[in-house]
């Protein structure tokens, strides 16, 4: 499965995600558009800086203008270090390096005929406003993209940022490593059905869970990054290797009933992946709030800097609308289409 899947991470956090991916036996290039970062990155493998970048010190656009203008360089670097069937783009959607390089690098690379899944950070409520500004604006621009695998999403909220990084990388890797580890003569799980949980558009979450109780691994679920689960979800495929007397009817009672579901069995702990999900709707409310509380003080601040060089983002405040569609669903005709989009 390790060749199956790679990952592209974008930006300072995304490169501690990465890291850890790489310590497990991924291939992870690293893009930044900052050196220093890149450079504590000290036993990475491939590491890439796009030209001219000295950092994005927070500004999505000046991040998404160097991509734009490398782009080619860029999706070379990742067809020569990290071929695979499926990459996963890494990047924090609070930043302005990840969160402006990443929904625009998914949706090019989807256009080069890549299969492209997301991981994304959505900032903690205690951090700054320009944060919650970037994320709403990252994961407006992400819910767009219509021909992109799972988005797995890792909430600061939930606690300590190294933890959360460890945590959902060692679940995601547990998750992959279903097929080899795990076999049940009650049933199996094959990298076929792996892939195809991945594949699927939408939210992913994926839990470990050492309960022994259904309940247990419907509350694990619920406790991470997607809680609390919108009332009106959908849901795709829920993959797992079930233990002592989990059973996948109650997680299709608690999550919905999926397209399909795949199931094995072990004897330690639960391992579970929920794919096809809808956006974490209510979660996104609380960034957009933060934001909309800020209003007046952004629009005051964005002012007074105007004439100092402060590019861009004043419009976004029109544009707060959850889920608001720009083009109309129009399928863009080239690749200046879509980085024009989102310029
Ligand atoms: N989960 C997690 N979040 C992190 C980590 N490091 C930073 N963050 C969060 O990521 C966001 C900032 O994104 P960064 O990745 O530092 O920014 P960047 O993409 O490098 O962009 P610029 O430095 O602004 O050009 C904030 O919401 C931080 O709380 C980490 O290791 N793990
Ligand atoms: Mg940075």
């Amino acid at each position: 499965m390790k060749k199956k899947i790679s990952f592209v991470a974008v930006g300072q956090a995304a490169g501690n995600i990465g890291r850890l991916f790489e310590q497990k036996g991924f291939s992870v290039i690293y893009v930044n558009t900052s050196q220093e970062d890149l450079d504590t990155l000290e036993k990475a493998k491939f590491k890439y800086h796009i030209p001219q970048g000295e950092g994005c010190n927070k500004d999505r656009r000046k991040a998404k203008q160097l991509v734009i203008d490398d782009f080619d360089n860029i999706a070379a670097e990742i067809e020569s270090k990290a071929r695979s069937e499926m990459t996963f783009v890494i990047f924090a959607s609070g930043g302005g390096t990840g969160s402006g390089a990443g929904p625009m690098l998914i949706d090019l690379l989807i256009d080069e005929g890549k299969t492209i899944g997301a991981i994304t950070i959505i900032p903690a409520p205690d951090e700054s406003v320009k944060s919650h500004i970037n994320s709403y604006e990252c994961f407006s621009e992400l819910t767009e993209i219509s021909g992109s695998g799972s988005c797995f999403i890792i909430d600061n909220g939930n606690g300590d940022k190294l933890e959360l990084n460890a945590a959902f990388v060692d679940s995601f890797t547990a998750f992959l490593e279903i097929p080899e580890k795990h076999k049940s003569i009650k049933g199996n799980i094959d990298k076929a059905e792996i892939m195809e949980t991945l594949k699927a558009h939408g939210v992913s979450v994926v839990i470990r869970s050492k309960g022994k109780e259904s309940a247990d691994v419907i509350q694990a679920v619920k406790e991470s990054a997607l809680a609390p689960l919108e009332p009106d979800r959908a849901v795709k495929y829920i993959t797992a290797s079930l233990a002592g007397d989990v059973k996948m009817s109650d997680l299709e009672k608690a999550f919905g009933t999926p397209i399909d579901n795949f199931q094995t069995f072990n004897d330690t702990e639960t391992i579970c992946c929920i794919s096809g999900l809808t956006y974490p709707q209510t979660r996104l409310e609380v960034v957009y709030n933060k934001v909309a509380e800020n209003k007046d003080l952004i629009k005051k601040n964005l002012a007074a800097t105007r004439e100092t060089g402060l590019k861009g983002g004043v419009n976004f405040l029109d544009e707060m609308e959850p889920a608001k569609k720009k083009d109309g669903g129009k399928k863009p005709q080239s690749k200046r289409d879509i980085m024009s989009k989102y310029l």
